[in-house]
């Protein structure tokens, strides 16, 4: 098994950080997006996408998605629970992620897909268009400094992929100048809490 990773990208990390959060050690493979290896034909065929990251098996197929590959890991490594445990809690920590993936890093990424001279040439930009995941994205820190008015972690009481992907994004986020409001008392009481994990380093 090997996990196909990029040191310098955000949804890799969720994985490092899944993986760090279990103690599960995994050998790693270092693609380099810089150079575009994700874009040739031998990483094509592990993922047509192009994407990181990418879990071989032992068998030779490919797990893509992060939370594809965090699902995986989960079955197979059930302590710590990181994907809730049972089946309200389970969907419930699902609900959380899925905001965290959609609300917020898709709207960090967003901003860096268009605005970023790294994309210039890779990807059409609509500079506007960044703008506005900017500012969406800015919304919804604010939306999560309330919700965890009254929680510890995203999804309730207990540290989840939710709290994964949540951090990510935010850390990711400084890439183009998203942060955390200095009012944002309940976001930054968090966001110190899940930077404190070792897994933070991952
Ligand atoms: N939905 C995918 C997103 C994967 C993704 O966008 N990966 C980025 C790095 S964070 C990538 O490989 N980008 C390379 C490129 O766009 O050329 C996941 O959750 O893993």
């Amino acid at each position: 098994m090997k996990l196909h990773d990029s040191r310098v990208a955000p949804n890799p990390r969720r994985v490092r950080i899944f993986l760090s959060e279990k103690g599960i050690e995994v050998p790693i493979v270092q693609v380099d997006i810089g150079k575009k290896e994700n874009l040739e034909p031998a990483f094509l065929a592990r993922n047509p996408l192009g994407r990181l990251p990418v879990l071989e098996l032992d068998d030779g197929s490919h797990i893509a998605e992060s939370v594809a590959i965090c699902r995986y890991f989960e079955g197979t490594h059930p302590d710590p629970p990181l994907m809730g445990v049972d089946p309200a809690d389970a969907a419930v920590v699902e609900m959380w992620q899925r905001r965290m993936e959609i609300e917020v890093m898709n709207n960090v990424t967003g901003c860096f897909r268009n605005t970023h001279d790294y994309f210039k040439g890779r990807t059409p930009q609509v500079p506007e268009f960044g703008e506005v995941c900017r500012g969406w994205a800015g919304e919804r820190l604010a939306w999560l400094d309330e919700v965890l008015a009254d929680r510890e972690f995203i999804a309730g009481g207990c540290y989840t992929i939710a709290d994964i992907t949540a951090q990510v994004a935010i850390d990711f986020g400084r890439v183009v100048d998203i942060r955390i409001g200095p009012d944002q008392k309940n976001l930054s009481r968090w966001h110190e809490a899940v930077s404190a994990r070792p897994s933070a380093s991952a």
